[in-house]
């Protein structure tokens, strides 16, 4: 299965011409736009007033499962910002409770899955992938909400963990340092991991295919973690499984693939036919982008270091005009973050920097 990459495919969704025209689905095609489309990674989230007014008195998971209030946060958080596009509010670890894993995120900490996969019969009992992408449908019903509230020339983006990142979770019970145990079950149990990472990308289809039918127009998946493998590993034990997922996005949307810590492995991620390959900040935009193929080939997505949204003004804006002066005005630049906004970053720090790409980059 051979997807027809975004550039190619045309607007085969019939999308609204001023949706189809917006400056960031014109980049992610690598068209020339106004302006350097801006978004950022966990734009909504604990470092807006509004979003911890939302959270107050209810669970991470109860908000995310909320599809009226996940809405309510992902066009609040757009609109407030004046950002480019808008991410659909959930978790990319509501797919591994939906295929069984109990999930808690608890209060200060990161999230925790109780059951842990441990062996071949772990993975054996985990549901059924039609059924479980199906029992995500209060992702799609936020969508759709969304969706019917935004201005019609700003597009939503869908998301999921990557196979690599979501085995990583299962595996370890929650988030990880050195990756001990993913690395051990890899090398130890492959059968076992292969069969792990064809379950997720047999659930992460239909789950993605649901998320466009629903009205999502760009589809982003995160491998935030992928950055702690070797080339070798990464070429056999997941970019089969990534470029399968990435093949069977559905034609006229355009797919980001974002990773973090991965200067090495960065042309490795460009060959699973992304259109638009997320860079960290810890890697050179330019030379990334020069390893992908070029802005003729591929768009790129990054890369300001998100702890500069918590020092003086003008470092900031400094810093990110070398992010724009790293992607040399050429067509095909979406500017983000190199990770997502911390917590205590301060919202009129976070509009500011928007504001700024904007005007500097408008013509
Ligand atoms: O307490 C709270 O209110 C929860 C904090 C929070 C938020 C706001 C979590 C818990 N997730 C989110 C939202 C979220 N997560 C979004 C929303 C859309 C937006 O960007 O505005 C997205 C896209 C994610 C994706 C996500 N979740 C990733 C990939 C991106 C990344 O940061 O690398 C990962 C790794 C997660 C897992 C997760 N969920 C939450 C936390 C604190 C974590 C990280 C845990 C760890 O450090 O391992």
């Amino acid at each position: 299965m051979t997807r027809l990459r975004y550039r190619d495919a045309g607007n085969v969704l019939g999308l609204p011409a001023a949706r189809w025209d917006s400056a960031f689905l014109r980049t992610c095609r690598g068209e020339r736009a106004p302006h350097t489309p801006v978004w950022l990674m966990r734009q909504a989230g604990r470092y807006m007033r509004h979003y911890r007014e939302r959270r107050a008195g209810r669970s991470f998971l109860e908000l995310c499962k909320d599809s009226e209030l996940a809405a309510e946060v992902t066009v609040y958080a757009r609109e407030w910002l004046g950002v480019d596009a808008a991410i659909i509010f959930s978790d990319i670890l509501v797919v591994l409770e939906a295929l069984g894993l109990p999930l808690t995120f608890a209060a200060g900490d990161g999230p925790s899955l109780t059951r842990p996969i441990d062996d071949a019969a772990a993975v054996a009992s985990l549901g059924a992938p039609e059924q479980s992408a199906a029992d995500l449908g209060y992702v799609c019903d936020a969508i759709r909400a969304t969706v019917r509230a935004l201005p019609a020339d700003i597009p939503l983006i869908g998301f999921c963990g990557a196979p690599f990142t979501l085995a990583s979770y299962a595996i370890e019970g929650g988030g990880s340092r050195q990756f001990a145990r993913t690395k051990a079950f890899m090398y130890g149990q492959p059968a076992a991991w292969h069969r792990l990472m064809e379950r997720l990308v047999d659930t992460l289809i239909p789950y993605l295919a649901a998320q466009v039918a629903a009205g999502a127009s760009a589809l982003q998946i995160f491998d935030s973690w992928v950055g702690c493998l070797t080339r070798a590993d990464y070429a056999a034990y997941v970019a089969p499984h990534t470029a399968r997922l990435a093949a069977a996005v559905p034609p006229g949307v355009p797919l980001i693939l974002f990773g973090t810590g991965t200067s090495h492995l960065i042309d490795l991620i460009a060959a699973s036919d992304a259109d638009v390959v997320g860079v960290d900040h810890t890697t050179d935009l330019a030379d990334a982008w020069r390893r992908c193929g070029g802005p003729g080939r591929v768009s790129v997505q990054g890369n300001l270091d998100p702890a500069l949204l918590l020092g003086p003004r003008d470092r900031l804006l400094a810093q990110a005009d070398d992010v724009l002066a790293a992607a040399g005005g050429q067509a095909g630049h979406i500017f983000n973050l190199g990770h997502g906004i911390l917590k205590e970053s301060e919202p009129d720090a976070v509009r500011a920097l928007v504001e700024h790409v904007h005007a500097a980059t408008r013509h």
